[in-house]
């Protein structure tokens, strides 16, 4: 069987139980299970750049070899150009966009050592995917170093329209380096949509048909493939004997109230200041005490050395005091606001405890929480996704109810919606969408993706040099948060 190679910038710790990040989610379980290698960042940081080897360790039947960053790397091209130019802009926030020579510098610098530390370990016949924003320009760099697999590509983020995207002061020269690989892959259709706008009107390319593109006498294959979770696992962890003794007895204790669940990264881009004050507007709205109503709010950190994500902790500390101030009471805490990383269990059997899902970005790539929160229900008694209509998922989800993340009053009334919502009508709901999730899950995403790269012709561009033996260190750890 051919050796499938997977790179992202950042490859998950196994060990540590809790991964908050969609791709480390939905890689790791399929990656464990299918074997390969996995390569990338091992989120520890050293000083300069001769202290940079390769180290291997095994997960399941893959093997995951990992490399730390120098700090300017980090700096440069993980916190400047990847998280302060491309996120941003990729997420429609311009407004966030912060753009540096050296950024960019960065970013070539790391995507051009990725290149020169994995060519030498790849064999002829191996088939490689790259992952998602940080690593754009990966394939031409391993191009240049007479790679000629099949190498593809995906999108775990939104593809902006050209008049957005056009708003990067390299997007010229990061689109084209697309262009090296074989297959490059979206979430959903209006993202597919975009990136073949970009490449007629911007690079003078054609579409021959609705998933080949011609750009200079080149061929590209781009398609949709809608990122799942492992359906199966999430129902197994939900229904867990144990968790579901300590739902009961919450619920003894707690008969009046009605939990709501939110569970992001604690990223702008998730919409959770919107989410607090649609909260509040319900509270104002139905002061119906008869059934109160908590919101739990996970919010893990991610990236918080940057300006942008400190002010929105900020604005989040300060929206949940004063919630908390005005509406609570002595034996109630409406926002229940946790940013800390919990454990997947926990998280699971949270989900199956609330009768909201509250999953409203402002714009986002898919969101699996709302398919882990689907996983998680009853079928008998099923809770009632609420879904931001930019997340990837309202495309195919549709029998959430389908908010406006931005019109608080839509998304309050929504909430009111689903706490009156008849048994029946919600188990309908449920089992529409559970038909949905299953129909796409992580196994049906990765082996699409992986059957559309194998049928394409391979560019067959050089002879590899293979394969000398790792240099194994182990570098001075100092993790950083992903
Ligand atoms: C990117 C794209 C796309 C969160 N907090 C904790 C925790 N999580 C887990 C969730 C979920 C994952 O992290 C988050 O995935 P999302 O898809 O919601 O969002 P991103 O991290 O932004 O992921 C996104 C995804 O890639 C996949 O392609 O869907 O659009 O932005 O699995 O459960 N897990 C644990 N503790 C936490 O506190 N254990």
């Amino acid at each position: 069987m051919t050796r499938l190679v997977v790179v992202s910038n950042r490859v998950a710790d196994p060990g540590a139980g809790q991964a908050s990040g969609g791709l480390a989610v939905c890689l790791l379980d399929a990656m464990r299970d299918r074997g390969g290698m996995w390569f990338g960042w091992n989120g520890q940081l050293v000083a300069d750049e001769n202290e940079i080897a390769a180290s291997c360790s095994r997960y399941g039947r893959c093997t995951l070899m990992t490399i730390p960053l120098t700090e300017r790397d980090h700096r440069e091209f993980y916190l400047g150009f990847s998280n302060q130019v491309l996120w941003p802009i990729h997420h429609y926030r311009l407004d966030l966009a912060h753009f540096t020579l050296e950024a960019a510098e960065g970013y070539r610098r790391v995507n051009a050592r990725f290149a020169d530390v994995l060519a030498p370990h790849l064999h002829r016949s191996d088939l490689i995917w790259v992952h998602d924003y940080q690593l754009i320009p990966l394939g031409a760099e391993l191009r240049s170093r007479g790679v000629g697999n099949e190498i593809g590509f995906f999108f775990h983020i939104p593809f902006p329209p050209p008049e957005v995207l056009t708003a990067v002061p390299e997007y010229e020269w990061l689109v084209s380096s697309l262009l090296e690989y074989d297959l490059v892959g979206f979430q959903t259709a209006a993202d597919h949509a975009n990136f073949c706008r970009f490449v007629c009107e911007f690079l003078d390319g054609q579409k021959v048909s609705p998933d080949t593109l011609r750009v200079s006498g080149k061929y590209l294959k781009s398609g949709v493939f809608p990122v799942g979770i492992d359906v199966e696992s999430f129902v197994a962890m939900a229904q867990d004997p144990a968790a579901i003794k300590r739902i009961q007895r919450r619920e003894r204790n707690d008969k009046r109230r009605i939990y709501a669940i939110g569970v992001d990264r604690l990223d702008y881009s998730k919409g959770l200041p919107e989410k607090f004050r649609a909260f509040r507007r319900l509270l104002d709205s139905y002061p119906d005490n008869s059934k109160p109503v908590t919101l739990i709010q996970v919010a893990s950190p991610t990236r918080d050395d940057l300006k942008a994500y400190i002010d929105i902790r900020h604005e989040l500390e300060a929206l949940s005091g004063k919630i908390n101030g005005r509406f609570g009471d002595f034996d109630w805490t409406p926002l229940r606001y946790i940013h800390r990383s919990v454990a997947r269990e926990t998280l699971a059997v949270h989900y199956r405890a609330s009768r909201i899902g509250l999953v409203t970005p402002l714009r986002d790539g898919m969101n699996l929480v709302a398919k882990e929160y689907i996983a998680a229900q009853d079928v008998a008694d099923p809770g009632v996704l609420i879904l931001s209509r930019f997340a990837g998922a309202a495309e195919d989800l549709q029998e959430a109810l389908i908010v406006n993340p931005y019109d608080i009053d839509e998304v309050a009334h929504a909430m009111r919606r689903a706490i009156e919502m008849p048994k029946e009508e919600r188990i309908e709901r449920h089992r529409m969408l559970m038909k949905r999730i299953r129909q796409r899950d992580a196994c049906n995403w990765m082996r699409s993706f992986l059957r559309a790269l194998r049928s394409c012709r391979g560019h067959l561009r050089g002879k590899l040099v293979l394969t000398t033996p790792l240099a194994i260190a182990n570098a001075p750890a100092k993790r950083v948060t992903g």
